[in-house]
């Protein structure tokens, strides 16, 4: 099977700095483009196949990324070239993708880390951290794990609590 006229030659010249959608596409998990597939869906509140500045800000929220107003704003006119402040599937998969793939791997933990500590005690142990993994589709053995909280756990109580890490992150619960 020979195929002629292939118009995928190397000619990609996006002027852009930001990384093209086709290597978007190819740097992020299927996981992670499902998630945004679904998030785009999920808040595109009235199915008009575009987000506005409410579900754009909630849509970046259930994927992780808590952008304030102006943040919001900035994307939005950033993708804008009609002023109706709306962002497109395509336009959308490229500014969270981005994020996505330049995400801090720390952040991620953080993020977990506040949602899945216990609210009592504001420790989290083995067993939260792996539901923590298992939600965010990480496949950490029972050993890496142990190491994580072990990474954490100053004191010797196999808890890691959020104090303990002040270094890098503040959060109250
Ligand atoms: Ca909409």
């Amino acid at each position: 099977m020979s195929h002629n006229n292939s118009s995928l030659s190397a000619g990609n010249n996006s002027s852009s700095a930001k990384r093209g959608l086709g290597n978007l596409k190819v740097e992020l998990l299927n996981e992670q483009k499902q998630e945004i597939r679904e998030a785009f869906s999920l808040f595109d509140m009235n199915n008009d196949g575009y987000l506005d500045y409410h579900e754009l800000k909630v849509a970046f929220r259930a994927l992780g990324f808590d952008l304030s107003k102006r943040e919001v704003l900035d994307v939005i006119h950033e993708y804008d070239t009609d002023d109706r402040n709306l962002i497109s599937y395509e336009n959308f998969f490229q500014d969270v993708g981005e994020r996505i793939v330049n995400r801090d791997p720390l952040d991620e933990i953080r993020r977990a880390f506040k949602l899945f500590a216990d609210e009592q005690t504001g420790t989290i142990m083995l067993r939260n951290l792996r539901r923590v993994a298992k939600e965010l589709g990480e496949n950490l053995t029972e050993d890496e794990l142990k190491a994580m909280i072990e990474e954490f756990d100053l004191d010797g109580d196999q808890a890691s609590t959020c104090y303990k890490r002040s270094n890098v992150v503040t959060f109250h619960l």
